[in-house]
């Protein structure tokens, strides 16, 4: 779909043209709200900056990773016992301060991520974490020095079948002595996985460790820097070997595709995402790279280097289980769940695709004025929850005398379980545009 926002994508910088209007239609939205929202149990103040919606802090509860038979539990397991000898955590609360979300980590001032476009609010002073990386810095604070979380993350963003605005990620970081001791660690271990990857039926792109658009820190030194680097691809590349092994295996026609390429995190150098391939297209499944020492400053922790990952457990189980729309993951249907038993890995059999149903809304901005795409989703999933398949932008005019803008956005409705009515749709429909209305103050034409 176009996309104006990526969502918290650490790589590209969102466009800026709309924070004006959002800042005027968030304020209507938060004159609307209590004056405290409860969640877990423990109420929060609110304010201007608010902007977490009912159908997001009704999923804060149902972390799914915990839930037995569950894929996502499953697969959780999976990878915990592909790293035996790593701490396993799995139970940290999703609230955090932007100040452990972000600035720990490095992000500047300026960074999208941060904005209420793409990030969501109980306060200025709370948030949902975006990114399990949020618990780097007390994980290594502990004294932890190879350890997986697992947790549940929340991102402003698009729709579509592989983004929702919750999902879960495993975060995973070793690091070693920065010494001789370390880097004969680094070495031996490099050596083991590399005679075992030889036996490997998966195909795997890659790119250098190192390189000028992928810089080794100042502070490191060179060779360690890419060993360790190349310690990260090498176990990353094992797990997916583990993961996917079988399957690749079994439709040998088709071998699993992999590739490697280069990336940006506030908080690693050099930094990469993996994708693969997935129903003919190429699905982003993690990014990682080698620790920003900072990180380890702010932690206490010295003279070691290491390597860090995060990974969306639901895209890789979307490719393990064939399970083809990410809002699967969510659904109570004993047709869904049935299907699973904790530990074993099965094709999930579609037991129907009901038909879907497209209403399209077109309106006028208000002059001067603009609205953020991750804003206008948000909006439709709070509406319609689980019913809208994917949202696109299919229309983008100004008119050149009045220098207004007008926006057709097509949503895609259906349902995972049942056939939805052409009533029920109009209905749902009306709800969109009346709020569109209200909160964003268009005229729909
Ligand atoms: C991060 O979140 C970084 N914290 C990863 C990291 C960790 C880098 C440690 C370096 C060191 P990113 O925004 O690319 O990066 O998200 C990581 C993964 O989460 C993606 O590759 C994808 O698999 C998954 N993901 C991201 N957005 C969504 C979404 N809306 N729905 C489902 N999965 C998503
Ligand atoms: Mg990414």
């Amino acid at each position: 779909m176009p996309i104006l926002g990526q969502g918290a994508s650490f790589l590209r910088a969102l466009p800026r043209r709309y924070v004006h209007k959002q800042r005027r239609a968030l304020s209507a939205v938060s004159s609307a709200l209590p004056k405290h929202i409860e969640i877990l149990g423990q109420q929060y103040l609110t304010d201007l900056t608010t902007n977490i919606t009912p159908a997001i802090i009704s999923k804060i509860p149902l972390r799914l990773h915990t839930q037995p038979s569950h894929p996502l539990s499953t697969l959780r397991n999976l990878i915990e016992s592909h790293y035996p000898d790593f701490a396993h955590l799995s139970s940290l609360s999703p609230l955090v301060t932007p100040f452990k979300n972000f600035d720990e980590l490095s992000f500047p001032q300026d960074h999208p991520g941060r904005s209420v476009t793409d990030s969501y609010y109980i306060n200025k002073d709370m948030m949902l974490r975006t990114h399990t990386s949020a618990h780097e810095v007390e994980t290594f604070r502990r004294g932890e020095t190879k350890w997986l979380l697992t947790a549940d993350v929340y991102r402003r963003d698009e729709i579509d079948g592989s983004h929702y605005p919750v999902f879960h990620q495993v975060e995973g970081a070793r690091i070693f002595n920065a010494d001789a001791s370390g880097m004969k660690e680094v070495e031996e271990d490099n050596e083991r996985l590399s005679l075992h990857l030889a036996r490997s039926n998966i195909i795997i792109e890659d790119v250098p460790h190192i390189s000028p658009t992928n810089p080794v820190q100042p502070s490191h030194n060179p060779q360690f820097s890419e060993a360790v680097a190349k310690n990260l691809k090498l176990s990353l590349n094992s797990l997916m070997l583990e993961i996917f092994g079988a399957a690749a295996g079994a439709n040998s026609e088709e071998p699993l595709r992999v590739r490697w390429i280069e990336a940006y995190f506030p908080f690693t150098s050099p930094s990469f995402e993996v994708e693969v391939m997935f129903q003919g297209k190429w699905l982003e499944i993690l990014g990682c790279g080698v620790v920003r020492q900072a990180t380890l400053d702010t932690a206490g922790v010295s003279n070691k280097i290491g390597w860090a990952f995060g990974l969306g457990l639901e895209r890789i189980a979307m490719i393990l289980y064939s399970i083809p729309d990410i809002r699967l993951f969510w659904s109570t249907d004993p047709r869904f769940l049935s299907q699973f038993e904790q530990g074993k890995i099965t094709t999930f059999k579609p037991y129907s695709k009901y038909p879907s149903c497209f209403k399209d809304v077109s309106f006028w901005l208000p002059r001067n004025a603009a609205l953020h795409e991750n804003d206008f989703c948000d909006l439709v999933r709070d509406t319609a929850g689980d019913l809208v398949e994917d949202v696109k932008r299919i229309d983008e005019f100004t008119h050149p005398k009045t220098g207004k803008t007008s926006l057709c956005y097509r949503i895609n409705y259906r349902s995972m379980d049942r056939s939805l009515s052409n009533e029920e749709i109009n209905h749902v429909q009306n709800d969109v545009v009346t709020r569109l209305r209200d909160q964003f103050d268009v005229e729909i034409r």
